[in-house]
């Protein structure tokens, strides 16, 4: 076999008779990708067609002796047998990553096969049920409307709304990932059937690229896969509060009394969403006939401080009336039976549908066009469910396999090729660039027929970037606000994730912790559970436990069924209310905090929500730990997942942590039993720790808060850089941001806060920050750049307080 096109990063060679390229896109990323060469109409996904890695130029040398083939770069090394098909990648040091066999990697249904190393755990997988770690399972990608084939979420269901062909891999404290890119179904046995062999087999082998991860940190792994298939755009500020919904809140009566509710309570409260019942009989776009004036009835909620989500399904009614299908049937907008002649017709909540082809640029835009007319109402943000798609009178209750989709691939690569690593950021200028080109696209005929099941799991991601689209030519310099129930792996690029249809179980409470966090490990910082959950009847402590944990979640959203009782706050109650309220409220105060971990993994993908591996990867107990979670690094929180639970364990990774409402300070490296009080959960702070935080507010404003609490807990040191920027605009990406390190170190008895310089063209609206030094004995001595400072202490709250002037420079505070 010989060996063609040898570039300084890529090898193409042949397995079986199949072309294949091997590609190292960095030193600790490859892609091995079957080059099917002429690419029939059936075999395409839009991401095929990517830019040549080559350009990047990774110097990584390859070398054939014999039917051995290597390739070498800085971090590693790939070596497959091209007989056998084995293969193994290992790291620098020698130590093997990954093994198995790519022998039917190239059929028609392709496989792989990897050896699970004992003690070896896998995340990720996106969103799934069961445990935080998959191994034992077998799990499948093909995004579905769960209720369409079960009457609940429960453990042993395959697959759910998103799919996110991602692992990542965690052995002895050492992280790699996987990722095979292949909007197919996909079947992954992770150690199921053979304990120790991770198969996996794609239903087609369309488009289908292999993408291995080097690590060694969980951060390095999701960094790159972040780089790869995109990091999350700054959502509007408001969007990090609280939002409420219901399925539905009917009538716009019913809207405004929830909405003064909220203001009478005083429950901080920042969205309210509309379920299907504002529409006009389920036509998309409109509403009916109980919400007269809805740009009247917008308006009158913006002056409250409430933004309103409208949800949009992407079915359109079949009505030859409904204008919006006659514009869609006049653009060719619908995904079409198979064979062509006819759009395909099924029936979903609208009766019967058709469905626009997502997957087609033109039809993107054309949808985008329309949302953006029904945004201009008011409407702040919308939220795209049954996205996967769900129908309800087919056998697999989502589109025919056979049914054609027109993909367009030029601009397919824009929304879900993968960006190349190394190169620019995908930010809103490329969207923005793309979106005016779009008008030009000609109006048919431009792209290639393939047929459902092989683009499957993108027709949710593609809605949510029309929606996104529709977002900024409603508004073009306003941050979008999209939320979504499918996607696939890149999701984050266009919408925040909510996990769908769960239940008002204590069950659902716990399991929603791992659902979350392997959904962040898998690139979705912006990821939520209804909360008080969906299904069934809420209890006034569920409502309490669950919001209690909820508000240090990223997104934020209580929901319920049609048919559940009432969940808002205040339906339980005084007690449950109070307690839903310190919560909510905490959350407003802590919003300073979240916004530096959105600004985070919008530049690094790092999760907001982090499993206790993410920090502590060489700690047993810390990667079996699944019933709590990091938010940022320096909060851990254990939710009380038990109805009248007494005492819950909590397990602290090593170092030293304060309990966040006691001030007590605990070693950790064991678990500690904590008292579990109605009035909150177990919260710690990690000693060393800087966690900023703002005034308490019902809603959230332009108007920053003018003094800043910088709250110092001793014993550690920690780093992280402070964002700040107007919180709406697409400013950020044009550098109108301020952004400074802010570091502490505390060495015995000499304590040190630096606030670096200040970068970015936005001036900082902060005028004083406030430090609170915590479990403080007495008032310190305390010099900001070399003068003086007085400080004050409060003995009950153990904290010594003072006041710094804020400036651009650098910021120098010790205390002793
Ligand atoms: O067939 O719009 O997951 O949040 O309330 C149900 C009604 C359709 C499913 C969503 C849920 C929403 C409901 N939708």
């Amino acid at each position: 076999m010989k060996l063609t096109q040898p570039t300084e990063s890529a090898v193409s060679f042949r397995l079986g008779k199949t072309p294949v390229e091997l590609t190292a896109l960095a030193p600790d990323v490859l892609r091995l990708r079957v080059d099917t060469g002429a690419r029939t109409p059936t075999s395409a996904a839009p991401h095929l067609d990517q830019p040549a890695a080559a350009d990047v130029g990774v110097r990584a040398p390859i070398e054939r002796t014999g039917q051995r083939l290597t390739l070498t770069t800085t971090a590693g090394k790939f070596s497959l047998h091209l007989r056998t098909g084995a293969w193994a990648l290992h790291d620098r040091t020698g130590l093997e990553v990954f093994a198995g066999s790519t022998a039917a990697f190239t059929d028609a249904q392709p496989q792989l096969t990897l050896q699970l190393a004992d003690g070896e755990s896998i995340f990720g997988l996106g969103e799934s049920t069961g445990p935080l770690n998959k191994r034992g399972l077998i799990r499948e990608f093909w995004n579905a409307d769960v209720l369409g084939q079960s009457s609940c979420i429960h453990p042993s269901l395959r697959n759910l709304y998103v799919s996110i062909p991602f692992a990542l891999s965690l052995r002895e404290g050492r992280a790699a990932g996987l990722f095979w890119d292949n909007p197919a179904r996909q079947t992954w046995d992770i150690g199921c059937t053979e304990p120790d062999e991770f198969r996996l087999r794609a239903a087609s082998r369309a488009g289908g690229s292999l993408y291995l991860f080097l690590g060694p940190t969980p951060a390095d792994v999701v960094a790159r896969f972040t780089e790869l298939t995109g990091r999350m755009p700054l959502p509007p500020r408001w969007a990090l509060g609280y939002h409420q919904s219901r399925y539905s809140y009917g009538s716009r009566a019913e809207l405004e009394r929830i909405a003064r509710e909220f203001r009478r309570h005083k429950i901080p409260c920042d969205a309210l969403h509309l379920d299907i019942h504002h529409m006009d009989a389920h036509r998309v776009f409109t509403f009916g006939k109980t919400f007269p004036r809805p740009s009247e009835m917008l308006a009158k909620l913006a002056r409250r401080g409430f933004k309103a989500i409208a949800i949009v399904d992407p079915g359109v009614k079949d009505d030859p009336k409904f204008g919006l299908l006659k514009r869609g049937v006049a653009q060719r907008a619908f995904v079409e039976a198979s064979g062509g002649k006819r759009d395909f017709i099924g029936k979903v909540w609208p009766g019967k549908s058709r469905f626009p082809d997502f997957l087609n640029a033109r039809v993107r835009h054309w949808w985008a066009t329309e949302q953006a007319a029904f945004q201009r109402l008011g409407l702040a943000g919308i939220w795209n469910d049954m996205n996967e798609p769900a129908l309800f009178d087919t056998p697999g209750k989502t589109l025919p396999d056979d049914v054609q989709h027109e993909c367009d691939t030029s601009t397919a690569r824009d929304l879900f090729s993968l960006a190349p690593i190394g190169g620019e950021g995908r930010g809103e200028g490329a969207a923005r660039a793309l979106a005016a080109s779009l008008p030009n696209l000609p109006s048919k005929g431009r792209g290639k027929l393939v047929p459902h099941a092989a683009v499957h799991n993108l027709y949710g991601s593609a809605m949510a970037s029309a929606s996104r689209a529709g977002a900024l030519l409603a508004a073009p310099d306003k941050r979008p606000f999209i939320l979504t129930r499918a996607g696939y792996a890149g999701i984050q690029r266009h919408a925040a994730v909510w996990t769908g249809d769960n239940s008002s179980t204590w069950e659902h409470l716990a399991e929603s912790i791992p659902m979350l966090l392997n959904l962040s490990l898998s690139g979705v910082a912006f990821c939520g559970a209804d909360v008080g959950g969906f299904l069934d009847n809420c209890t006034g402590e569920l409502l309490a436990r669950w919001t209690q944990m909820a508000a240090f979640t990223p997104f934020f959203r209580n929901h319920a069924n049609n048919d559940s009782r009432p969940q808002e706050p205040w339906a339980f109650g005084p007690s449950v209310e109070a307690r839903c309220r310190d919560a909510i409220a905490l959350r407003y105060q802590l919003l300073p905090y979240l916004n530096c971990l959105f600004a985070e993994a919008h530049r690094t993908g790092t999760p907001i929500l982090r499993p206790l591996l993410w920090h502590h990867p060489n700690d047993p107990a810390a990667v079996a730990c699944e019933d709590q979670f990091l938010l940022g690094e320096s909060l851990l929180v254990a939710p009380i997942l038990r109805p009248e639970a007494r005492v819950r364990s909590v397990y602290l990774p090593v170092g030293q942590w304060f309990d966040f409402w006691s001030g007590g300070l605990y070693d950790g490296g064991q678990h500690v039993l904590i008292e579990a009080v109605p009035e909150h959960i177990p919260v710690f702070v990690r000693g060393g720790s800087v966690v900023p935080t703002g005034a308490p507010r019902q809603f959230i404003s332009g108007e920053a808060d003018p003094v800043m609490n910088l709250h110092v807990w001793p014993h550690g040191r920690s780093a992280f850089t402070w964002q700040e920027d107007d919180g709406e605009s697409l400013g950020y990406e044009r550098g109108e941001l301020a952004m400074r390190t802010i570091e502490f170190v505390d060495r015995g008895p000499r304590r040190e806060l630096v606030l670096g310089t200040t970068q970015g063209a936005w001036p900082s609206r902060v005028k004083t920050w406030r430090i609170v030094l915590r479990s403080a004995r007495r008032a310190y001595r305390v010099w900001v750049n070399g003068s003086r400072v007085e400080a004050g202490f409060e003995p009950e709250l153990g904290v010594c307080l003072f006041e710094v002037v804020n400036a651009p420079g650098e910021l120098r505070i010790k205390w002793l």
